[in-house]
């Protein structure tokens, strides 16, 4: 069996504690993916120790020139994108289809960091004295801690490295323990694409490893993506120490349905948006809210077309539907299939483990729809992580709204409609991060702001150009050039 190994200050390393522990692929839990270190505080603190030690070379490094090697970053993931993509699948679940898109991310996360180092653009304010100019300068923070969950194994690491890296800061990465095969292959290609030592750090690890990094007084800054409960935890330890936070947390998100709609359209978009990525996405379609007037047409043409996807290994080109990440995943599915019925939801389709030949080896949930879903019940209310889709009436436009807008997340969302009218209306009464309209709840693109309002964030926003918020703090500058002291407010008032 593999054994895999920690990269720290440029170099391949074991874990000072000495542990490893084993990684399996969840189509099939006979087969072990390898071993991988199980790090502790010394590894830790070594990973910080070369992070802050590069800090200060990297940082000197005019911007560009850290583009150019982020462009060779992108080069190389698009060089090796089929073979990671197969990596990751074997190690996660997701199809071969799925992990291509998740590397082609982080591919178009490189070139776009890489484009924004000639771009990391300042202003320039009139200052209120004569003979003064004011300018503002992005700095980067310092060691940044990067802590991210197993269903974008590259992606959504990327989203947060790569930029964190343009802006001149360091690097220490966890990989969530599900994924760290992904972690490694990261800093192969950080390595080959000449990322000095140091600047970049993964360290592997389970448990509360991640708040070892987060604890750490030479860490400046956490960027974290997974579930609420964890976040809110970081968030907590990253006020009492405080350090500058980004959490990227829960999602209940809804597609809203008018009669208007193109059915088809809206229906494909509900598959793709719950199913995809086995409805373990931050942004999974989780609620479907439809209309009263099309609202049984809708579930039966649903429940048509989700009860032919096919399960099965993400290796096996015909696969549409991957397994769930773990045991313990497919129990919360189990879970909240049985709270959904005792609290009155009507069983569509699924409700129950997939256990059909092969889909026995490995985690697989039936597709799961629940109609009849209302605003109190917990399948409505809670994030699941899972292919099972609530699905609830609204008699209206604006209780469609009001419904999708009735729970304490908000990342994503999406309208089908033709009705120029409700579109608009949408846009600007959901109240989430992103808004989608004839298209499903998944789907962001890397050089658009990325992140939700209310329980999912703390207010910061990835991709695109806000994530030089994140990952920057500005210096600002009066230069005086009148060869005499100006007091602000006093002598010029
Ligand atoms: C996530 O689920 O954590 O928009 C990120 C999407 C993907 C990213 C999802 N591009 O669904």
């Amino acid at each position: 069996m593999d054994r895999f190994r920690n990269y720290i200050n440029g170099q391949w390393v074991e874990p000072k504690t000495g542990k490893y522990f084993n990684n399996i692929n969840p189509a099939d839990i006979s087969d072990i993916v390898g071993e991988f270190p199980e790090s502790g505080q010394e590894d830790v603190n070594d990973a910080v120790k070369s992070a802050r030690e590069a800090f200060k070379k990297w940082k000197m490094m005019p911007a560009p020139k850290r583009g150019d090697i982020l462009k060779k970053v992108g080069d190389i993931f698009a060089r090796r994108k089929e073979e990671i993509a197969k990596i990751m699948t074997r190690e996660m679940g997701k199809p071969v289809f799925e992990t291509m898109g998740d590397l082609q991310e982080a591919i178009d996360t490189a070139y776009y960091s890489a484009s924004e180092t000639r771009r990391l653009f300042g202003h320039t304010a009139p200052s209120e004295m004569e003979n003064k100019m004011n300018l503002s300068f992005r700095m980067p923070i310092g060691v940044c801690g990067v802590i991210t969950a197993f269903n974008f194994p590259v992606a959504v690491p990327s989203w947060k490295i790569l930029p964190a890296l343009a802006a001149g800061n360091t690097v220490v990465y966890k990989p969530s323990k599900d994924v760290p095969q992904a972690g490694v292959c990261f800093a192969e290609v950080m390595d080959e694409a000449g990322v000095p030592p140091g600047v970049f750090n993964v360290v592997l690890g389970k448990g509360n490893m991640g708040n070892m990094i987060v604890e750490h007084p030479d860490v400046n800054l956490i960027a974290f993506t997974g579930s609420t409960n964890i976040g809110f935890q970081l968030g907590e330890i990253c006020g009492r120490t405080n350090k500058k936070c980004s959490l990227e947390m829960g999602g209940k998100n809804a597609q809203i349905i008018m009669p208007d709609a193109n059915f088809e359209l809206a229906i494909e978009g509900v598959l793709w948006g719950a199913f995809g990525t086995t409805g373990q996405r931050c942004t999974a379609t989780s609620r479907l809210i439809v209309h009263k007037d099309c609202y049984e047409e809708i579930i039966t043409l649903l429940a048509m077309k989700a009860s032919k996807l096919k399960l099965g290994y993400g290796l096996l080109p015909d696969t549409q539907v991957g397994p769930v990440i773990h045991e313990k995943q497919l129990q919360t599915c189990e879970y909240y299939s049985k709270v959904a019925l005792e609290e009155g939801a009507r069983l569509i389709i699924g409700g129950k483990r997939a256990i059909e030949g092969d889909l026995a080896k490995g985690y697989f949930y039936e597709p799961t729809i629940f109609a009849d879903v209302t605003k109190d019940m917990r399948l409505f209310q809670e994030e699941v992580f899972g292919p099972v889709l609530a699905v609830t009436k609204a008699e209206s436009f604006d209780h469609a709204v009001e419904l999708a807008n009735s729970v304490d997340f908000g990342l994503s969302s999406s309208v089908y409609t033709r009705n120029v009218n409700d579109a608009f209306r949408a846009i600007r009464d959901i109240e989430a991060g992103i808004t989608y309209i004839n298209a499903p709840t998944i789907g962001a693109e890397a050089h658009m702001p990325f992140g939700g309002v209310k329980g999912t964030g703390n207010g910061h926003r990835e991709g695109g150009w806000t994530v030089f918020d994140i990952f920057t703090e500005w210096k600002t500058v009066y230069i005086d050039f009148s060869d005499k002291l100006q007091r602000a407010q006093i002598d010029n008032y």
